[in-house]
Order: C-alpha cells, then sequence, then structure tokens
C-alpha cells in the first residue's frame, strides 16, 4: 500500500486547504466538486491562498507553480477511480456523507483508502455505507487547514493499523502533526474543547461571572487570545450550539447546551461582551474551566480515545493553548484538581475516573513523554516527540532516550532501531535555551555534556543496528545523534549542518569525532567552521547519508530496510556492528583480531547452523538470535 495521488471531495474552505497541503506533500491531487462553477471557485480559493504566501515571501513563484501543477479539479467522480486515498470534506450532512461514500466505494478501486473529515458524527457510521471499513479512516482537519497544523487520525474498531500508519505518515508528509485518536463522539479535541465553551456560558446562567470576566478569565488561565463568548460570536453560534447539542446527545447531561448558548442560538444573536471585568471573580470562573476540561481530558484517557500526550497536542497544537489538561494538572498537583473537580463530579457523578484518582493517590505528575517509543514486530520506532521545539535536546529528551534505547537492549525480540523525529525537524540540536541557563554553571553543562555522550555511546554500542530517518533539520546535536546512528536515510527536505560555531561553541556531541570519519577531515572542517546547512544531497555525496528519498518514501524506505536486517541473524548482525564501530578504536592489526573473535563467536551460534542448513535445504532460515549453550565442564568422579 502506498499513497501517491489522493483525491479531496469538496473544495470549499475545508477541502481547497486539504487539497493544498497534499499538493504541498508532493502528491498528485484531483479535487471533486459536482458542478463546474464550484471546482472553479475552489481551485481559485487555493490559487490565491498561495498567491498571498508569494506576497509574503513564504512561498517561491516556482514552488508555487510546482505545487499548482500537481492539483486538477474535475466534477466527475470516477476521475477519482485510481486515487491512493480519497478524502470527504463536503457539508456536513451525514445522509449527504454517506451516499457520497456509498458512490466511491463503487467507483474506486479496491485498495483506496477512504477518508472523511466530519467532525460530528461517527466515521464507523460512515464507513457502514461502504464495503470496506478496514481501509476507512477519519482525518480530521482543523481550521484552517493549511494553517492549523493538528490532524487528527481516527480510527474506528475495524481500520486495519497499516492503514493508520499510512495516514500518519501522509500527515507528517503534508505538514501536519498527528496525533491518534480512537472513533467516538466528537474525538479527542473537540470533547473538552466544546465542554470549554459550554461551561464558560454556564457560569454566565448561573451568575457566577459577567461576559467579560469570564472571557479574561479563560485568556489567562489558557494563554489564549479569545475566550469562550469571543470565539463563539466570530465562528458563529449556530455551529456552536450543534456541535454541543450532537455530544449531548451521545454521551449525555453533561453536554447539555448551556441554556444562554441555546437562546441566542435560537434568537440567531450574539453576545454583548461589553462591560468591566470582575477581578475578584476571574480566579473561581479560571478554577471550574480547568477542572472542566481536565476532568474531561482523563475521561478520554480512561477510555483509551487518546494518550496523555496526544491529548496535550491537541490543546498546544490545535487549539494554541499555552499548555494542555495533563500540563496543567501536573502544574497544578493533582490532588488540587481533583479537588476542583469535586463540585462538578457532585453534579455529574462519574466525571472523575479511577485512572485520574489513582494518579493523584500515588502522589507522582502524568508522564509526559518527549520521546516515543513503538515496537512493531521486530521494529522498534523510537520518535522524538518534542515538535514546538523542533526536537531540541533537552535533560528530559536525553533521559527519555536513554532509557527508550535501554528498553530496547533488554528486548530480544527486537532486531532493529527506526529513529526518526515528529514534524518538520528530525533534530534542531541541543537545546539552546536550555544550555544558556546550565552554562552559567560551567561544570554543569560539562556533565551534562558527558551525559549526552554516553547516550549517543549506548547507541553505538546497542547490538541491534539504528537507522536514522531524516525527515528534517538535522542541526548540532541532532546531526551528532544520526551520526551515533549506524545507518542515515535522508528526506529530499532535510538540511543538515553543525551550526554550533554561530552560537560560539563547538560541536561537543561527538560531531568532532564522528563527522571526519564519515566525510573526511576536509568535508567536516569546512561543515564545521563554517556552521553552513547543507542539503540532503549534499550530505550524501560527502558520505554523511547513505542514501536521499521523497519525503513521502522516507519512513516505507527506513521500513523495508529495516525489515531486511531483521531478517537476517541477529547475533551475526550485532557482531558485525562491534565490529565495524571497533574500525574507528583500533589499528588494523588489531581490528583483524577483534573481527576473528567475532567470527568465533557467531560460528558457534545455532543460528550459523541454522543459516548454512537452510542455504544447503534451499530453504529461509529461521533465526531465533539464541546464544550458543556454554558446555559446563563436567567434574571427574574421584574414586
Ligand atoms: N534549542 C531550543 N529551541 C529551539 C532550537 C534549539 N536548538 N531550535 C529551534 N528551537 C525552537 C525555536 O526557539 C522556536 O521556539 P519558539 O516558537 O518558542 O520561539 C521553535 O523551535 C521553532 O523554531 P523557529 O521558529 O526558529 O523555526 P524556523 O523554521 O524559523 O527555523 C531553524 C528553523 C533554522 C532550525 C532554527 O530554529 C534554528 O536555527 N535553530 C537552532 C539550530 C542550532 O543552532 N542548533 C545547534 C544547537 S547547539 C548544539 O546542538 C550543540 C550540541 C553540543 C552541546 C552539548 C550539550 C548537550
Amino acid at each position: 500500500m502506498e499513497i501517491k495521488t489522493v483525491g479531496v471531495c469538496g473544495c470549499g474552505m475545508m477541502g481547497s486547504g486539504i487539497a493544498q497541503m497534499a499538493a504541498e506533500g508532493g502528491f498528485t491531487v484531483i479535487v471533486r466538486e459536482p458542478t463546474q462553477e464550484l471546482i472553479d471557485k475552489g481551485l481559485e480559493r487555493i490559487r490565491s491562498f498561495m498567491a498571498k504566501g508569494v506576497e509574503k515571501g513564504k512561498l517561491t513563484p516556482a514552488r508555487r507553480d510546482e505545487v499548482w501543477a500537481r492539483i486538477k479539479g474535475t466534477t466527475n467522480l470516477a476521475d477519482l477511480a485510481n486515487c491512493d486515498l480519497v478524502i470527504e470534506a463536503i457539508t456536513e450532512i451525514s445522509d449527504a456523507k454517506k451516499a457520497l461514500f456509498a458512490e466511491l466505494d463503487q467507483v474506486c478501486k479496491p485498495e483506496t483508502i477512504l477518508a472523511t473529515n466530519t467532525s460530528s458524527f461517527r466515521v464507523a457510521d460512515m464507513a457502514a455505507a461502504t464495503k470496506r471499513p478496514k481501509l476507512f479512516a477519519g482525518l480530521h482537519y482543523f481550521f484552517p487547514p493549511v494553517v492549523n497544523k493538528l490532524l487528527e487520525v481516527i480510527r474506528t474498531d475495524e481500520t486495519d493499523p497499516q492503514v493508520v500508519d499510512l495516514l500518519l505518515n501522509f500527515a507528517r508528509v503534508t505538514g501536519k502533526l498527528p496525533i491518534r485518536v480512537l472513533d467516538s463522539p466528537g474525538f479527542a479535541v473537540n470533547r473538552y474543547f466544546i465542554a470549554w465553551y459550554n461551561e464558560g456560558m454556564r457560569m454566565l446562567d448561573e451568575g457566577v461571572a459577567n461576559i467579560p470576566t469570564i472571557d479574561a478569565a479563560a485568556c489567562e488561565a489558557f494563554g489564549v487570545g479569545m475566550g469562550p463568548f469571543r470565539f463563539v460570536n466570530m465562528s458563529g453560534v449556530f455551529l456552536a450550539y450543534h456541535a454541543c447539542e450532537s455530544l449531548h446527545e451521545s454521551l449525555g447531561e453533561f453536554y447539555k447546551p448551556a441554556t444562554t448558548l441555546r437562546e441566542t442560538c435560537e434568537k440567531n444573536g450574539l453576545w454583548d461582551e461589553s462591560g468591566q471585568v470582575d477581578e475578584s471573580r476571574k480566579q473561581a470562573v479560571a478554577d471550574r474551566f480547568v477542572a472542566v476540561v481536565c476532568g474531561v481530558a482523563a475521561n478520554l484517557v480512561k477510555e483509551g480515545v487518546a494518550t496523555v500526550e496526544d491529548v496535550d497536542r491537541g490543546a498546544t497544537t490545535g487549539l494554541r493553548w499555552a499548555k494542555g489538561p495533563f500540563a496543567m494538572m501536573n502544574e497544578l498537583g493533582l490532588k488540587k484538581a481533583l479537588k476542583l473537580m469535586q463540585p462538578i463530579a457532585a453534579k455529574y457523578p462519574g466525571f472523575i475516573p479511577n485512572l485520574l484518582k489513582k494518579q493523584a493517590a500515588s502522589g507522582k505528575p502524568w508522564t509526559l513523554r518527549d520521546v516515543r517509543l513503538s515496537i512493531d514486530g521486530a521494529i522498534a520506532y523510537i520518535t522524538l516527540s518534542r515538535p514546538e521545539a523542533l526536537n531540541a535536546l533537552n535533560g528530559k529528551v536525553f533521559n527519555e532516550l536513554k532509557d527508550a534505547f535501554a528498553q530496547v537492549r533488554a528486548n530480544r525480540a527486537v532486531r532493529v532501531v527506526i529513529l526518526t523525529g515528529e514534524g518538520n525537524a528530525f533534530v534542531a540540536g541541543a537545546d539552546i535555551k536550555e544550555m544558556q541557563v546550565r552554562a552559567a554553571k560551567p561544570a554543569g553543562i560539562r556533565t551534562f555534556t558527558k551525559f549526552g555522550q554516553g547516550v549517543l555511546h549506548d547507541m553505538e554500542t546497542l547490538p541491534q543496528p539504528i537507522i536514522a530517518a531524516i525527515n528534517g533539520f538535522a542541526l548540532g546535536g541532532g546531526l551528532e545523534l544520526a551520526l551515533a546512528c549506524d545507518i542515515r536515510i535522508a528526506s529530499s527536505e532535510a538540511r543538515l549542518g553543525f551550526p554550533e560555531v554561530g552560537l560560539g561553541i563547538l560541536p561537543g556531541l561527538g560531531g568532532t569525532q564522528r563527522a571526519p570519519r564519515l566525510a573526511g577531515c576536509g568535508a567536516a572542517a569546512e561543515l564545521i567552521f563554517t556552521g553552513d546547512l547543507i542539503s540532503a544531497e549534499e550530505a550524501a555525496r560527502v558520505g554523511l547519508v547513505n542514501r536521499v528519498v521523497a519525503p513521502a518514501r522516507l519512513m516505507e524506505t527506513a521500513r523495508k530496510l529495516a525489515e531486511r536486517i531483521a531478517s537476517r541473524g541477529p547475533i551475526a548482525v550485532a557482531q558485525a556492528k562491534a565490529a565495524i564501530l571497533a574500525t574507528q578504536q583500533l589499528p588494523l592489526a588489531k581490528g583483524m583480531a577483534f573481527e576473528l573473535d567475532c567470527t568465533s563467536k557467531v560460528m558457534a551460534t545455532p543460528d550459523r547452523a541454522e543459516g548454512m542448513q537452510a542455504f544447503i535445504e534451499k530453504r529461509k532460515p529461521v533465526f531465533t538470535g539464541q546464544e550458543p549453550q556454554t558446555r559446563v565442564p563436567r567434574r571427574r568422579a574421584k574414586n
């Protein structure tokens, strides 16, 4: 399965943005509207959006032309027949969406993946209109899709996991920060966002505070520019009411729309935002907002809708809140957060899930990881996931990396690791802001750098090979991290370099040592002394990366390579890795002796016997990675 051509049904505000993002990601895009007038209007929307991008200097004219050339419009649904993925972005009317999917199911090739951009209907209900529920998922974009980086990738109980992976990759390549979400009412983000604005309106119903106070308290507590009343006034009262009512129907009383929301919608009116902020009431209002959002977030995790990290990313990326609900709870203290929720739980029993009570009772904060480890068969994926800082390496990230590699080392089922970054960077270096603080104490930075070097040493000496899938910027400590891997594959969009001298420091995580060994002293010196960034192609030319691939093919290329390595004898691969590393430390004669030891070790393994026997029997070997049995010398019986 591979996505090359993308169909988009509907070229309105959402569809046009989705089409543009897909084309920017390098995909061929066919947008479909039922009439020529609508398709012309939709294409014009994309054209003028890109023209503004050129005016603002965000897009070069050449890039605009390249992207534009990938987009075609049609009124004929049959033109989407050979698309690998079709995304529906038509009006939010359930029957219209189902009818479209039933038709797409007939028209499209059997392997086409279908996705809905619905924000209010169950994805499984849409999938039921087709005969391909395994190839059906939700792709919930946030407005405006060209600007907002969040994308909820929604799986139903039937969605094939491979389809989810393909869509996650599609999301990344099209510049999105995807979160994995289970199909459920409101998905992840709308569950707490709708609760947020509805609670603001309930507080008005109850006379807790006036509109300016509620909006001001929300802005301060969540670090946003608009409180619920301003937001709903601007985005549409009708939409806000119906989204809330839809959750009320599926999730019960907690989501019953506030009276003022219902009445304002019925009157087709807006709220008057004028008036004075009552400072004395702001804290109580803020506490209630925080309690509602955090309670809903904990329920989402309890129900398996999303992880704590993804719930928080939804808030910070999709809603631009300063912190996600779990980070807020950690800052507040879980016991205090629980206390704030008690009045809500008194009204809505079951509001506080046991998961939250248990976590609070443990006395520990929520674990929010910036390094994700996932294991798929013999392949471990380690993803640096701190995209808001381009995955910069701080103390927390280094600790989590160390922990992830230790887990891989202890897991004999893992035979290869793929290391990559979330968002548009692999890693943009060590965290400069944190280093500036640490450098105030010279001993502190030395200890920290030594610790970082130790983590890279752990990687180098890991028995399993590591493939760096360089998806974007690999700078300074980020390039050094990649150089500590065994194999580097780079996306053609990646930029690499050692900008350290521009900061008045030098590459201190092995850059001055590993880069010359790979690229030679001349090329490494030029890179390090100038601090210039180079393209992936140039990095390949000087030997810093093994090969360069199109962004959409990066993860697939890394996975295929990992699968090939994983099918070989794991002890042989591990010993070969150790022997290759030895070339950097030993003169030839000693290196040969080291290699001899490695060879002797593998000769004694069951895998050697199996590999050779399989060759003789003309079959595929089955390697187990079992160590040779060490013979216990028999004691001679004393007579
Ligand atoms: N450290 C901390 N934050 C960073 C880093 C970094 N290395 N790189 C990016 N960020 C943050 C930015 O501050 C910004 O945050 P905010 O939105 O809060 O301001 C966010 O990531 C996005 O970055 P930009 O807005 O700058 O994104 P652009 O697309 O405009 O630019 C660049 C991308 C060109 C990559 C730019 O971010 C940049 O130049 N980054 C710094 C690159 C660099 O100098 N790296 C080397 C760091 S030093 C190092 O790695 C030394 C290693 C050895 C030391 C050993 C100690 C362990």
